[in-house]
């Protein structure tokens, strides 16, 4: 019995730490109208290959086809430039998103240099500049973080992940790092999106926490409580037996 115990465990908490990865395929994912001033869907190339990237100047969102549940990590890498485009525009992600009026973004500006012919850049509909967390519910905007005169730079590869634990949410943009606490949108899809801008986007990530049975995001999950369950029950049933073992021990 313990060997079919400790056998079942180890399957299950094999089935748990895998259950939280998340297939990734950027061909299986939307162009939709992103959260812009510009309202149309821009052209992604590069899905096929994973690395989805906007060669015009364009806007739009591209939205995963899976829906993240409870706690999550979304993560990859991204330029706003290419070799042959230069811009000043915006560059983001999205995530929590049900639509483009229901769900949170960061976006990110270059904005017009001093001493430079730079167009005035686009700014987020709620006028920010820089960077900025907004969270946007029936089309009505809310700034949860922005700093205004920081801005990305001309041929440079960034990193970013995002992240919610409980009610925290964790934002890991380019060269800032920020947390505070929101529980507007506790489920829904990422993705990333530009406005009037360039980009590309690689190595997209995404993770729910493997061993939170609080989280009940991923088929595997599932399979993992009920492996637990399995678990307690059998434990249950070898105790059950122990003690009537014991009795009968006793009785005689
Ligand atoms: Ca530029
Ligand atoms: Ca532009």
């Amino acid at each position: 019995m313990k060997k079919v115990l400790i056998a079942c465990l180890l399957s299950c908490l094999s089935l748990g730490a895998n259950a939280g990865i998340i297939n990734v395929d950027t061909s299986k994912w939307s162009a939709v109208v992103g959260p812009s001033n510009d309202r149309n869907t821009g052209t992604w190339v590069g899905l096929k290959s994973q690395a989805p990237e906007k060669r015009g100047n364009t806007s739009g969102a591209l939205v995963s086809d899976f829906q993240l549940f409870g706690d999550f990590l979304f993560s990859g890498f991204f330029s706003p430039t290419t070799v042959d485009y230069d811009d000043n525009d915006i560059v983001g992600l999205v995530f929590g998103w049900q639509d483009e009026q229901n769900h949170y973004r960061v976006g990110w500006s270059q904005t017009q240099r001093a001493g430079t012919n730079d167009d005035q850049s686009y700014r987020d509909i709620t006028g920010r500049t820089g960077l900025y967390l907004i969270r946007e519910v029936g089309g009505v905007s809310n700034t949860l973080f922005n700093i205004s005169d920081l801005f990305w730079e001309d041929n440079t590869s960034y990193g970013f992940n995002v992240s919610r634990q409980g009610s925290q949410l964790n934002v890991n943009f380019g060269t800032e790092t920020f947390s505070l606490e929101d529980l507007t949108f506790t489920s829904g899809r990422v993705g990333v999106y530009t406005e009037s801008q360039t980009a590309r986007f690689w190595q997209l990530s995404a993770s729910t926490p493997p061993l939170d049975v609080s989280s009940v995001a991923e088929p595997g999950v599932v399979v993992f409580i009920s492996g637990l369950f399995l678990v307690v029950a059998a434990s249950r049933q070898s105790r059950k037996q122990r003690v009537s073992a014991q009795a009968s021990v006793a009785a005689a």
